[in-house]
């Protein structure tokens, strides 16, 4: 357990040192990788002690590992929860969430934009073990009212949501859940710890994809689960020890620690390079509609600014002549690269109605506000001027075909 004087220090400082002490081993500034499937116990009978959780002990790595631990209690503090469990991927953290927290005959309200993979295992995973869904539209928290029963046991949203950058305010949604004894689900990935704590908002479990800002650099899939730790030794027991099995590798643990070591300069650095693009792309002619928390033409700017420090690194956007300029423009970039995921070091570009939201029909994409033209970029930690320079000449060849295609029209 982290104690409470090292719970006060600043969030980089705990990034960089929480829960270690190299005199533990024998010096080492970087904390040895228990790179160990099974521990070995003294006596049978301290093993037998353990398995019944009557002397504290590592088991098994599917159900912890002290590599796992110091991670785990790092992002516990980071999130401002008591305790977290880290999972194989972002899909492992919420499937494993989910499963210890529902059962057959239960409902779900849910926010209106999902995850492309998150919104599937809703749609077609939960549903198919008698769990039902309600998707709500959170950006007015009072739409939740009318949609709770006896039935609610939770209550689900990512903000900012993935792909379309709609927010939710976290501590309106958690209060109506609370008045009611509904569990109150966060996604964080978009937002991270730094710029966003929804445990001190209200919220009770926060899950991230920790393949994104957490890593950082574009080079693994995890993921992490934070709440109350009776919540999250019932996920480590039922979700991920018997349910899922979706659990961390301990190199993966190593990998992320040291990504979080610099988590808040990152995000510094996603944050500012990411407020200048959101400017340019909202100034530039062939842009239609820039969606950015930064951005004083956003619809829910106040918002971002009661619940998020900083804007973020991801843009959403919109060109004049849709999808088809969209692709045209993707093509035309050198530097950015074409790729899902997010929050990597590299700057990524991406349609969301072909790629990472074709889980959703067309039909399910127009009522869940995912419109075919939008296209998503993760801004990266290059020099803006040539994250920007790329962009404005992709932008700029776009305007200039458009231009000869009406001309050889006439
Ligand atoms: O299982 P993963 O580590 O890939 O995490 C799943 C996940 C969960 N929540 C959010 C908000 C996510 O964005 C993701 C993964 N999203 C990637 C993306 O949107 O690019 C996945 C690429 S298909």
């Amino acid at each position: 357990m982290t104690s409470d004087n090292e719970n006060k220090l600043g969030f980089a400082t705990r990034a960089i040192h929480l829960g270690y002490d190299p005199a533990t081993s024998d010096g080492a500034l970087v904390p040895p990788v228990y790179m160990t499937s099974t521990f070995a116990f003294e006596t049978a009978e301290q093993g037998g002690d353990i398995f019944a959780g009557e002397r504290p002990g590592h088991v098994y790595s599917r159900i912890s590992n002290p590599t796992l631990s110091l991670l785990e209690q790092r992002l516990a503090s980071l999130e401002g929860a008591e305790a977290a469990m880290a999972t194989a991927s972002g899909m492992g953290a919420i499937t494993s969430t989910l499963w210890t927290l529902l059962e057959q005959g239960d409902e779900i309200i849910v926010d209106k934009t999902l995850y492309g993979c998150t919104f599937s295992f809703f749609r077609h995973g939960l549903t198919k073990f008698g769990v039902s869904i309600k998707h709500v539209d959170m950006k007015n928290p009072e739409n939740i009212r009318g949609q709770i029963s006896d039935k609610t046991k939770v209550i689900y949203f990512e903000t900012p949501a993935n792909p379309n950058m709609r927010l939710v305010d976290i501590a309106a949604v958690c209060k109506i859940a609370k008045e009611h004894n509904i569990t109150t689900v966060v996604d964080n990935t978009y937002a991270t710890p730094y710029l966003t704590q929804p445990i001190a908002l209200g919220a009770d479990i926060v899950v991230h994809s920790a393949t994104k800002y957490l890593g950082g650099h574009g080079d693994l899939i995890a993921g992490i689960i934070a709440g109350p730790e009776e919540m999250i030794t019932r996920i480590r027991l039922e979700g991920v020890k018997d349910m899922t099995g979706a659990v961390m590798a301990p190199l993966t643990a190593y990998q992320i620690m040291r990504g979080l070591k610099t988590l808040e300069i990152r995000m510094d650095r996603h944050c500012s390079s990411a407020e200048k693009v959101a400017h340019m792309l909202e100034a530039h002619p062939a842009v239609s509609k820039v969606y950015y928390p930064g951005l004083a033409s956003f619809e829910q700017h106040d918002v971002a600014t009661r619940q998020m420090s900083k804007p973020g690194g991801m843009i959403a956007f919109e060109l004049v002549g849709g999808l088809a300029t969209g692709m045209r423009f993707m093509n035309n970039l050198k530097l950015i690269k074409r790729a899902v995921s997010l929050g990597d070091v590299d700057t990524l570009i991406q349609h969301p109605a072909s790629m990472t939201h074709s889980t959703y029909t067309p039909e399910e994409r127009a009522e869940h506000d995912i419109s075919d033209s939008l296209v998503r970029i993760s801004i990266g930690l290059e020099t803006p001027d040539d994250i920007m320079e790329d962009l404005r000449s992709a932008l700029d060849n776009i305007k200039l075909s458009a231009h000869n295609a009406e001309r050889s029209v006439a």
